[in-house]
């Protein structure tokens, strides 16, 4: 059995993004985990399908991350990084770098996705500005877009209940349309073949507002958080073209489909399609500390290395941007993705993965399954007048029955580690059967 203590106060804790007083009259604790598996508090195993939150993509407790960290945290536990440096930052930026495809060579740490989307758009505006452009100031989400919840992200995000409690937000902020249709793209299997004309949106926003105004457009390649949303064929190559045309910098938001999450380093390279930006976290260290970064190509960092070699380049930066444990963590992270070939792994399950969500098919309120890479939407009806209720039962269930899913609204969303084997699959998705088969 596991070594813990539970808490004899549930109430100090204002639980992020959880229906507090529900939680509290009936808590569901994890204590451990190991591998593809947590340990709930009265000992059952719980399989992992979600790879915690989007974040451990190379599975739970691995030694060589817990090494790594150990022995940070006893060599140099803190160290700035304004105007002094250590070497496990700059080491961890190059190993980032490398992996980043093109030229997106400069890296800039944060300590999350939300702290990664607003230096990726302070980097955009001061870009422009920095090169006479200060007129662009104007910045293009995506309805059902998320980025975090910052007052950026959540302005160039497009869940409502995200934004509409946080008065004026961001000025200056547009919004092209999501990509989800049922009506067409059902039961697709990887990117659906209608919709790619939906990028044209973004020519009607530079008509609207003129291109001279508009510093940048933020997409996630794949839409997480919203419901697993697959970008139609074509689509991200078209948002690539009228950007560049435009002068308008693409940043994506690879905070879940970095690192493997797509069969792939990064949706980047699995759509074929460069970004000028690149926000991630999450696998960056396997979830084991909190850390963020972006990605810059190279001509944009070249702007801001202008004037007196004294002068800073960009004002901005936090306290822990490249503390030694985070970047400690993210070496041996990317150490453990390259040695057991995490990201070719994924791409290898893939099929598998796909055959065995599409074998939901037929299952009663199902209405759409999707998938991509080792990610996994599955679409229910929701219950008449009570939108999410169906979906958060189905979550309750498959945690006691053992196995976590994530749900948002009546959206089931599967990630599971990239280190998942078959007989994980049939596990997962064999409860996941019975629990819908179950359900009202
Ligand atoms: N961008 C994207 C695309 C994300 O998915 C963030 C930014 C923000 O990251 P931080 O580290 O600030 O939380 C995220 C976060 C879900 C879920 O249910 C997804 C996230 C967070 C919480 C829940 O899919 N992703």
């Amino acid at each position: 059995m596991t070594d813990v203590t539970m808490p004899n106060d549930l109430e100090s804790f204002w639980m992020p993004f959880t229906s507090n007083r529900q939680f509290k009259t009936a808590p569901r604790m994890l204590v451990a985990a190991k591998d593809m598996h947590y340990t709930a508090a009265d000992g059952h195993a719980v399989i992992d399908g979600t790879a915690g939150l989007w974040c451990c993509n190379a599975g739970h407790g691995r030694q060589k991350i817990i090494e790594a960290v150990q022995h940070q945290v006893t060599q140099l536990d803190f160290a700035p990084t304004f105007q002094m440096g250590h070497p496990k930052a700059f080491e961890a930026a190059s190993r980032l770098a490398s992996l980043l495809p093109g030229d997106l060579d400069r890296i800039f740490f944060t300590n999350s996705g939300s702290e990664s989307i607003d230096t990726a758009l302070k980097i955009a505006l001061a870009y422009h500005r920095a090169r006479g452009e200060g007129t662009r100031t104007r910045l293009i989400g995506r309805e059902r877009g998320y980025h975090g919840v910052g007052f950026g992200g959540i302005s160039v995000g497009g869940i409502v209940t995200n934004r509409k409690w946080f008065g004026g937000l961001l000025t200056g902020t547009d919004h092209m349309p999501h990509t989800h249709n049922l009506a067409a793209n059902a039961y697709t299997r990887g990117e659906p073949a209608v919709g790619a004309d939906l990028a044209d949106e973004l020519e009607r926003i530079v008509t609207l507002h003129d291109a001279s105004n508009i510093a940048a457009v933020v997409v996630e390649p794949v839409a997480g958080s919203t419901g697993v949303l697959v970008p139609p064929q074509g689509y991200l190559k078209r948002l690539r073209e009228i950007c560049t045309k435009h002068g308008i910098l693409l940043i994506f938001d690879e905070v879940i489909t970095g690192f493997g999450r797509l069969g792939s380093s990064f949706a980047s390279e699995h759509f074929d399609v460069l970004p000028d930006l690149m926000t991630m976290a999450k696998g960056i260290t396997n979830g084991v500390i909190p850390m963020g970064a972006v990605g810059v190509r190279e001509p944009i960092y070249q702007a801001f290395m202008q004037g007196p070699e004294n002068a800073m380049e960009l004002f901005h930066g936090y306290t822990y941007s490249g503390h030694p444990i985070a970047a400690a963590a993210s070496i041996a992270t990317m150490d453990i993705y390259r040695e057991e070939g995490l990201f070719e792994r994924a791409a290898a399950m893939a099929p598998y993965f796909e055959d065995a969500a599409h074998s939901l098919k037929g299952l009663p309120n199902i209405i759409d399954i999707r998938n991509i890479g080792l990610v996994a939407g599955i679409e229910l009806a929701p219950r008449p007048g009570k939108p999410g209720a169906r979906a958060y039962d189905a979550f309750v269930k498959c945690f006691e029955q053992g196995l976590l899913i994530r749900t948002t609204g009546d959206i089931i969303a599967l990630s599971p580690p990239l280190i998942i084997e078959k007989h994980h699959i049939d596990e997962m998705f064999g409860i996941l059967a019975k629990v819908l088969r179950e359900l009202d």
